[in-house]
């Protein structure tokens, strides 16, 4: 039996290493995704985002449990950023995750950046096909909100959730990281701590603004009222409610257009499929012909620019 029968027949071994093969972008990985590809019935996909330590993977976790326990099976990407500010996040995720680890309905998976932030996006989106196809109702995709990788990882997820803290200043932060136009429902995790009120009246005045000069045409379905759902990771309080407010959004936009829906995750996926695929195929025919080098020597001899000899070595490139 090859990897991919066992794969197809449930077992959890293949599943780790089809997942690597797709992750390291090994030679066919494609070809794998294809005859996994579960078409129809994907499987609900839910980011959660949002600075260091403020508690997603402890989300993550209470949420998994939550959801196995009402018998759906529960697939959860952690994706380390590697960057300077989540150093050794993976260790830690490791082992507060330890409780999900052996239960059958629950699958965790770490993974870490490499190449470009539009490859991170898109192993992310073959990681969740991978996992729609081994029958996960639900994934979970956390990832450190810092940067733009951050909001391309998201992207690919069908709701995202935005979690915060009641640190001074961070509702003001979320805003300058873009987070607020990426978050379907905002999360005040750490409720516990001092000035959680404040804050929590704070962010919704702000998103009371943002409503209020929002135009929506006529005819048109009332816009999403993102909330802002605070929660105690640690003594496992409002997590059910974050995710009715998860559902209610899945909801919202199932029944505002139901076709338009699918058909919006199917354009994104395969838009990215096909960034990535341009991107290898046209890297690798400049760098193994010699018309890069000569081009690089026209542009510094002074005989052409750089934005007419890209176009013509794309058209060349497109032709051939
Ligand atoms: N007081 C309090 N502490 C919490 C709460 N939720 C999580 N923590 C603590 O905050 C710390 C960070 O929690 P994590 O769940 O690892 O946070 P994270 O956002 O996944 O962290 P990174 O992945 O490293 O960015 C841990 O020590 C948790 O125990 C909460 O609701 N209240
Ligand atoms: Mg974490």
């Amino acid at each position: 039996m090859t990897t991919l029968d066992r794969f197809l027949t449930g077992d959890r071994v293949a599943l780790a290493k089809v997942i690597s093969f797709v992750e390291d972008r090994a030679d066919g990985y494609d070809r794998v995704l294809s005859r996994i590809f579960s078409g129809g019935k994907a499987a609900y996909r839910v980011g959660l985002t949002g600075p260091p330590g403020a508690g997603k993977s402890s989300l993550v976790n209470r949420l998994a449990v939550l959801l196995a326990d009402q018998g759906l099976k529960v697939g959860i990407i952690a994706v380390d950023p590697s960057s300077p500010f989540s150093g050794g996040a993976l260790l830690g995720d490791r082992v507060r995750m330890q409780a999900l680890y052996g239960r059958p309905e629950i699958f965790v998976r770490s993974m870490a950046t490499r190449g470009s932030s539009g490859g991170l996006a898109a192993a992310t989106k073959d990681v969740c096909v991978v996992l729609e196809g081994f029958g996960f109702d639900i994934i979970l995709v956390e990832t450190v909100g810092v940067g733009q990788i951050e909001l391309d990882v998201a992207s690919v997820c069908d709701t995202v959730v935005v979690v915060f803290v009641p640190e001074s200043g961070d509702a003001i932060q979320a805003m300058k990281s873009g987070l607020m136009e990426i978050a379907n429902v905002f999360c005040l995790n750490k409720s516990d701590r001092p000035g959680a009120e404040r804050i929590k009246a704070e962010l919704e005045s702000i998103l009371d603004v943002h409503r209020q000069v929002r135009l929506v045409a006529k005819g048109s379905p009332p816009p999403w009222e993102t909330p802002v759902i605070p929660t105690v990771a640690i003594r496992d309080t409002g997590i059910a409610h974050l995710w009715e407010a998860v559902f209610q959004h899945r909801q919202y936009r199932s029944q505002a257009d139901p076709a338009g829906f699918r058909k919006a995750r199917a354009r994104s996926d395969l838009l990215l499929s096909l960034t990535e695929l341009t991107h290898e195929r046209l890297e690798r025919t400049l760098l193994e012909s010699d018309q890069l080098n000569l081009a690089v020597e026209q542009i510094v001899s002074g005989q052409a620019d750089p934005y007419t000899i890209a176009h013509q070595l794309f058209d060349s490139w497109r032709r051939g």
